[in-house]
């Protein structure tokens, strides 16, 4: 099986629903059918979607890459963070993904059934030449700071050690040195995760300096659907990663 996913760019995140609820949403953005609409006009990289999502409104005919997410968390529990697979890589296959998505809490008292699930997954997905992203998210008691560079360069590295295609990071409080981030993750494709919502201004700086450093995209979700023209932030990003 050869997978269409391109490993630069923008890949539209929508996972929301299971693991912030309808919070995040408005009237318009409710719909997975908004958010495939605004994936095809901007001609985005990727989509991210939960089996869900995907089985009811992903079409292989859009020609938008599919990333499904096989693990996720509601936010409803507070205790250590810990993400389930909830479907499996035939599924994937099946709804006609390019490649599979799973999130890790290193550093969470349950790292170690979180990385065991990976491995499977991974070895599995690689297997048919399936490519695996994974979401690097230090979380938990044992982390102080998530955002301090030591800590996203070690999940950079981490994921690299696993075998995924490509990590998706959080941005760093400290960017003084970006490529040091790069570096870890070896030959791991380094994305930027998005978070809440920021002004232009500072997105665009935020990735300009991302892109300098070596980072290949971004994969967002709010930044993107929550802006009043979701369509011309898509292809700013693009135009940065290209
Ligand atoms: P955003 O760009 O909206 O932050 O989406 C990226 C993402 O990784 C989603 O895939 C996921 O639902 C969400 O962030 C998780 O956010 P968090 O666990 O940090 O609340």
């Amino acid at each position: 099986m050869r997978s269409n996913l391109k490993m630069r760019g923008v890949f539209l995140a929508y996972d929301h629903g299971l693991e912030h609820g309808p919070t995040d949403f408005n009237e318009k953005n409710v719909s997975p059918q908004y958010i495939l609409d605004i994936a095809k006009a901007a001609e985005v990289d990727a989509l991210i979607m939960l089996k869900g999502d995907a089985r009811a409104f992903y079409r292989r005919e859009l020609g938008i890459p599919l990333i499904l997410k096989l693990n996720g968390k509601t936010d409803l529990y507070k205790g250590e963070p810990f993400s389930t697979q909830n479907t499996s890589v035939q599924e994937a296959v099946k709804l006609g993904a390019a490649a599979v998505g799973y999130t890790i809490y290193f550093g969470s008292r349950y790292e170690k059934y979180m990385i065991r699930e990976f491995g499977k997954i991974e070895e599995e997905a690689h297997s048919i030449g399936l490519p695996v992203v994974l979401w690097s998210y230090p979380r938990g008691q044992s982390i102080k700071n998530d955002e301090s560079p030591d800590i996203v360069a070690y999940a950079a590295r981490a994921a690299f050690e696993l075998g995924a295609d490509i990590v998706k990071l959080k941005y760093p409080s400290d960017d003084s040195n970006l490529n040091w981030i790069v570096k870890s993750a070896v030959a791991t494709r380094v994305f930027l995760a998005g978070g809440k919502k920021l002004d232009e201004g500072n997105l665009e700086e935020r990735l300009t300096k991302a892109a300098e450093a070596g980072f290949s995209g971004m994969a967002v979700g709010r930044n993107i659907w929550q802006s009043d023209s979701p369509v011309d932030r898509i292809r700013k990003i693009k135009e940065i990663f290209k």
